[in-house]
């Protein structure tokens, strides 16, 4: 077989770039290891920026996303009790999020890729790659026993962060900035309505909590767990005590309750692995870069990225090379912010349990500030909203 890009994963990443190649006439394959019910089954993301609404639309996959998404112009943070507003639309300028989950944008992508007969294999085993550092690159994979030989002009990493790809990459070629946080998130998927209007971002005694949902009857909350915990140690009955528990009166009054639908903990990591090409070989997404989901950038970063390598690979076959050459580069800029957004959210509203006495007062300071002042709720409006591309 032959094909022009190779694309390894059917996460967002690789769906979202199918598409905008597909559109531009550029002939690729999607390898996936797990079945499609596999990948949507992954409780994920839910918070949109414009970017990534305005890619959606661009890759021809935005109608269902406009019709049942929610657009959010604020969030509340809850600290010590006390509920602060951060009117985003009203501090950005009238930018708005969406609220539309992972889960939805991927069934929407993938509903778009068999519809117009695009080459996606499912449950490829054994995905190997190969020749990046040549001008003829190769993919192998396994699939029902049988092995099957790619030969392509580029490879897209699309594969996460346990993915294939980053692996194969020589380890002197590769560097990593990385913090793993010493707790997670301990999340629950329920068909309740959501206790609140906007996204509550609470910062108690007993932890972070943060209550968001999927639609008008589907929420979506989280609490911080030590990572030595378990969720068979979750029933639903003591995941909702908890998280009434971090919440105010009001929030714990209209809190309605149900069975879970999914309830999994996430640990949480700030990762970048630089460069993001070698060769005929790009990665994209999670596959270069992981953020706590505090800030909500995981799946916006990893449309960016696929943003810059969608133009990038058609500018290619269009006989400029100036976007594959500068990739990397534009990609790790815009990453590095998300990356310093997530973890200063991360910090000032999560609870840790090393924190010496002075650093903890700081970030307690450092929050009462940005709460009460124009100049910090700007800041964090601006950022959550997602900053304009650098072009
Ligand atoms: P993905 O990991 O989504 O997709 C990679 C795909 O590659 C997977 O389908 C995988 O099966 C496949 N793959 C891997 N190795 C392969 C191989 N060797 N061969 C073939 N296929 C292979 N982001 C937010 O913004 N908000 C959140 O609340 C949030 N919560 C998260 C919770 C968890 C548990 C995790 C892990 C991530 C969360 N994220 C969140 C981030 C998440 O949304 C990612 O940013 C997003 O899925 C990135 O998409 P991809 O880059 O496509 O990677
Ligand atoms: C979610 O709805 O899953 C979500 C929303 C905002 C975040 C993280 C997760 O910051």
């Amino acid at each position: 077989m032959r094909v022009q890009v190779a694309i390894i994963g059917a996460g967002p990443s690789g769906l979202i770039l199918g598409q905008l190649l597909a559109k531009a006439g550029i002939d690729a394959v999607i390898l996936e290891a797990h079945t499609p019910d596999y990948v949507l089954g992954r409780i994920r993301a839910g918070v949109l920026e414009q970017v990534c609404i305005d890619l959606l639309d661009e890759a021809g996959v935005g109608e269902r996303m406009h019709r049942e998404g929610l657009p959010h112009h604020g969030i509340e943070l809850l600290i010590g009790g006390l509920r602060h507003r951060i009117d985003l639309h009203g501090l950005t300028g009238g930018k708005q999020v969406m609220i539309y989950g992972q889960t939805e944008l991927t069934r929407d992508l993938m509903d778009a890729r068999a519809k117009a007969g695009l080459a996606t294999v499912y449950e490829a085993k054994e995905v190997a790659v190969s020749g990046f550092d040549t001008d003829h690159p190769r993919v192998s994979y396994l699939k029902d026993g049988v092995r099957h030989e790619i030969a392509c002009d580029f490879i897209a990493g699309c594969d996460g962060f346990h993915g294939v790809c980053r692996a194969s990459v020589p380890k002197e070629s590769l560097r990593t900035f990385e913090r793993v946080y010493p707790f997670g998130w301990l999340g629950l998927l329920s068909d309740t309505p959501p206790v609140c209007d906007e996204l509550i971002y609470a910062k108690s005694e007993r932890g972070f909590a943060l209550c968001s949902m999927r639609s008008h009857t589907r929420s979506r909350y989280y609490v911080q767990v030590p990572l030595t915990e378990k969720v068979e140690n979750w029933s639903d009955d003591r995941f909702w005590d908890e998280l009434r528990a971090r919440l105010d009166a009001p929030a714990a009054a209209a809190l309605v309750t149900g069975p879970s639908l999914e309830k999994s903990i996430a640990p949480l990591r700030s990762f970048v692995a630089e460069p993001m090409r070698f060769g005929r070989m790009f990665l994209a997404g999670d596959a270069a870069h992981i953020v706590p989901p505090t800030g909500a950038k995981g799946l916006n970063l990893a449309a960016s990225d696929v943003r810059t390598l969608g133009h990038a690979l058609i500018a290619f076959y269009g006989g400029s090379t100036d976007g594959i050459e500068r990739y990397s580069e534009r990609c790790l800029r815009r990453i590095w912010k998300a990356e310093r957004f997530s973890w200063w959210m991360t910090n000032l509203l999560h609870r840790f349990p090393d924190t010496p006495p002075f650093e903890q007062r700081a970030l307690e300071a450092e929050l009462d500030y940005v709460v009460h002042s124009l100049a910090g709720r700007t800041t964090l409006a601006e950022n959550y909203v997602g900053l304009p591309f650098e072009d």
